[in-house]
């Protein structure tokens, strides 16, 4: 707590009173916090994962920058991991929310206004499921060291802003007047939106997975949408629970992928009309579900500005992005 120096208010009003700070998309600040911009409300929970995450080999850890697509890979990667304990009728993504069933390390586990993590932890049924949306240059050392795995996905760009600012203002909405379109854009491209700048992050889980193939899987939402079936594979592999000739032949990956699909989880009752900690609607979580609903929001202007960044910050690396369907 000492080593940032700041006063514990309430949720998004806590004061951080030694960091940079500068309006946020969500939230009324973000907080230059170990060089990302964190909200504020994130903050101590980020610190306490750092500090007291104790990973096992077998936990798998979901890493994502926000709105690129944490949902689907988080409900895909429980309903991998736990395929031989739930049937397709019978299943815990019928009745809760991914976000329920795979919980945040900074948001939940380790915010200590949600309930106590160290009791929560002890009690998981391993392989631990986890996501997380912060950098993998915050990410705490027991976790880099040990053999748990990591799964990333990014998503192009364009179109993570525009989730983001539809989802964000939502969120807003709650306490905050809306954001225009080309106020959020401007954040956006400085790389002030919650865990940015978002090349840094994508970049930081990027050259991980490859110089670490077997410790980060680095995932795109557009290619898990032209071939989601080849991606569920990848991932039972990488999670070193492929699945088996007869698991093949009965359907279970088809089962897996209709179970986890936009317009499956959209329409359950539990996203329609439930909760994230009684707090945002899962409704939320599900928006449109495609590729290339940018162009719908984007001015040309600001189609240039996007790619120059895109090409400025990405250049070199390798990294690239379907933009379109
Ligand atoms: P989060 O960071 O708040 O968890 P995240 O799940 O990463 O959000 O991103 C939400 C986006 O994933 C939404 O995109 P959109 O705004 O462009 O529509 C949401 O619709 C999309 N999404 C959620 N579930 C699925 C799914 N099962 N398949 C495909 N896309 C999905």
């Amino acid at each position: 707590m000492a080593s940032t120096d700041r006063k514990h208010a309430n949720g998004e009003d806590k004061l951080v009173f030694s960091l940079r700070r500068e309006r946020g998309l969500a939230s009324s600040y973000l907080y230059l916090f170990q060089e990302f911009w964190c909200p504020g409300i994130a903050i101590e929970g980020v610190e306490s994962f750092q500090k007291y995450f104790e990973a096992k080999d077998s936990d798998v850890v979901v890493a994502s920058f926000p709105k690129t697509g944490t949902t689907w890979l988080i409900a895909l990667t429980f309903a991998i991991v736990n395929r031989k304990h739930f049937s397709a009728q019978n299943h815990p993504l019928l009745t809760s929310n991914p976000h329920t069933l795979v919980s945040c390390l900074e948001f939940k586990i380790f915010c200590h206004e949600i309930h106590d993590p160290v009791l929560h932890l002890s009690t998981m049924l391993e392989p631990r499921l986890f996501s997380t949306h912060t950098p993998f240059t915050a990410l705490p050392k027991s976790l880099i060291q040990s053999n748990a795995k990591i799964i990333y996905i990014c998503r192009n760009p364009f179109d993570t802003f525009v989730s983001a600012w539809t989802y964000f203002n939502k969120i807003r909405s709650m306490s905050l007047p809306a954001l225009e379109l080309e106020e959020a854009f401007e954040m956006y491209c400085d790389g002030i939106v919650s865990f940015g700048p978002w090349w840094s992050h994508m970049l930081g889980y990027w050259k991980e997975s490859m110089a670490r193939p077997n410790k980060v899987l680095f995932l795109k939402y557009e290619d898990l949408k032209e071939n989601v079936n080849f991606y569920v594979k990848n991932i039972a592999e990488f999670l070193g629970c492929p699945f088996t000739a007869e698991e093949e032949s009965d359907g279970e990956i088809e089962s897996i992928i209709e179970l986890c699909s936009f317009e499956k989880m959209k329409e359950l009752e539990v996203n329609i009309s439930g909760k994230l900690d009684k707090f945002i609607d899962n409704k939320l979580f599900f928006r449109k579900g495609e590729i290339g609903d940018w162009v719908n929001y984007f001015s040309p202007s600001m189609i240039n500005k996007l790619s120059r960044i895109i090409e400025e910050k990405l250049s070199g690396s390798g990294l690239s992005f379907n933009m379109c369907s």
